[in-house]
């Protein structure tokens, strides 16, 4: 098998960079497949904190090539401003070198951003509260057949073919009062980041990556988002608009199911969600706000605060399910450390029965059964081995053993490289 994948088991934000940074040491390849520049994927490295946007998390390891895969959507503007962002993180990195783009990749374009802000905040559409990166804009005119993709920016007619899709969308747009930024500004801005993104290896991914796995080479594919925000199978319609789970990790990057070996699900102790949509074990309590406080929870990128509920495990067993989840990394325990009770819910009652496993569309009248579990105590922080966390903790990790129908394997104990502890 040559190729892993890592990927969110809830709502996002589970720890998934951290975790990738931890083990992409083992890979030749990490790659990207789907979303683009609304995930925020927070790396710590010596003090510092960097998140990434769209760039894969093993570009800090020169050995590590890295790959911005077919199924993903790249911002030129983003792009420019987290690699200069990059750099300045760590002036000896040379993402010209160890970065790769998929031609096939769609472009997202300066009006899918206002597009999508102008949903938002028009009550003619659902609001669904997204990162306002144009994320669906540009999924919806790739799947429309009108977009234009990285290996158009050669192309002699690439600038009129912009301008044109650029000044339909203005047209639209400016349908009523709203205040929008010239065209020129918006449409310079992004040439300018178009040709920024020339100085960057451009090329048929899927033959990449194939290649280098007929070569012994292995992947890591590096998954944006969560399983419970996947167009197909999450909460629709607050989802995001990309195909988040194993099989598109298999589609986004053209390499067969069949080379799939690990698939690493990382969930945290407790759920989070940012933007609107279903969230049954949600607290609006005071837990809610501590654990929001103590576990930072806040979009990495837009600052938002994160809502803040008990573990659901009907949604995570319904993640683990549709992804073929082999191993489980349990994140953020060290937040709920010192609450005398901690709650899982642990299936849904409905009037004529229960639920075992949520899928995205839960009926409006399931109630949340929860179980009361004994909390744990003490600093997990700096711990080094399993054999010395909590009996508590080690009690709750067996709980999920038994629940989940796949093993947790990893225990990260807070947002530092080191502070992972592999369980038994
Ligand atoms: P979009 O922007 O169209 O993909 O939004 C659609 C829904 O998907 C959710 N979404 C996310 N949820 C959690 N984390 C995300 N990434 C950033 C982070 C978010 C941030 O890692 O912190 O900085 O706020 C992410 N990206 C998309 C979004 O909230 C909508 O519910
Ligand atoms: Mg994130």
């Amino acid at each position: 098998m040559n190729m892993d994948i890592v990927l969110g088991l809830q709502w996002g934000d589970e720890g998934k960079g951290k975790f990738i940074d931890l083990i992409s040491e083992g890979y030749d390849i990490t790659a990207r497949f789907n979303g683009g520049a609304n995930a925020g994927h927070s790396i710590q490295r010596n003090e510092k904190r960097i998140t990434l946007k769209s760039l894969p998390s093993g570009i800090f390891m020169k050995n590590v090539q890295n790959v911005i895969g077919t199924g993903t959507v790249l911002d030129p503007i983003s792009f420019r401003n987290e690699i200069l962002n990059l750099k300045e993180f760590d002036g000896s990195l040379e993402p010209e070198k160890n970065l790769v783009i998929s031609q096939k990749a769609h472009l997202v374009l300066p009006t899918h951003k206002l597009l999508d802000v102008f949903m938002e905040e028009n009550p003619e559409y659902t609001t669904i509260g997204t990162t306002k990166n144009g994320i669906a804009q540009a999924y919806s005119n790739k799947i429309l057949r009108q977009n234009l993709r990285v290996g158009d920016i050669e192309s002699p007619d690439f600038e009129s073919r912009i301008l044109h899709i650029l000044e339909r969308d203005y047209r639209f747009l400016a349908n009523g009062d709203r205040i929008l930024p010239s065209l020129e500004e918006i449409s310079k801005e992004f040439f300018e980041a178009v040709d920024f993104l020339k100085k960057f290896q451009r090329t048929e991914t899927e033959i990449f990556l194939n290649k280098a796995m007929t070569e012994g080479k292995k992947i890591l594919a590096e998954g944006s988002q969560a399983a419970m925000l996947d167009i197909d199978h999450g909460t629709y319609p607050y989802v995001t608009s990309s195909s988040t789970t194993a099989a598109g990790a298999s589609s986004g990057l053209g390499v067969s199911p069949k080379k799939i070996g690990e698939i690493f699900g990382i969930t945290k102790a407790y759920c989070t969600r940012v933007g609107n949509g279903t969230f049954p074990t949600e607290l609006f309590d005071k837990v809610g706000e501590e654990i929001r406080d103590k576990g930072n929870e806040f979009g990495s990128n837009t600052g938002r605060p994160r809502r803040t509920g008990w573990l659901d495990l009907p949604a995570l067993r319904y993640a683990i399910m549709i992804n073929g989840v082999t191993q489980v990394i349990l994140t953020k325990a060290d937040v709920l450390s010192g609450l005398k009770s901690v709650m899982v819910c642990t299936h849904y009652e409905l009037e004529n029965g229960t639920i075992e496993h949520i899928s995205g569309t839960l009926p409006e009248n399931a109630r949340p059964v929860l179980k009361t579990l004994a909390g744990w105590e003490g600093e997990i922080s700096s711990l080094k081995n399993a054999s010395d966390l909590p009996e508590k903790l080690k009690d709750f990790i067996s709980f999920l053993n038994a629940e989940l129908g796949a093993p947790v394997t990893y225990l990260s104990t807070g947002p530092g490289r080191e502070q992972i502890l592999k369980l038994n």
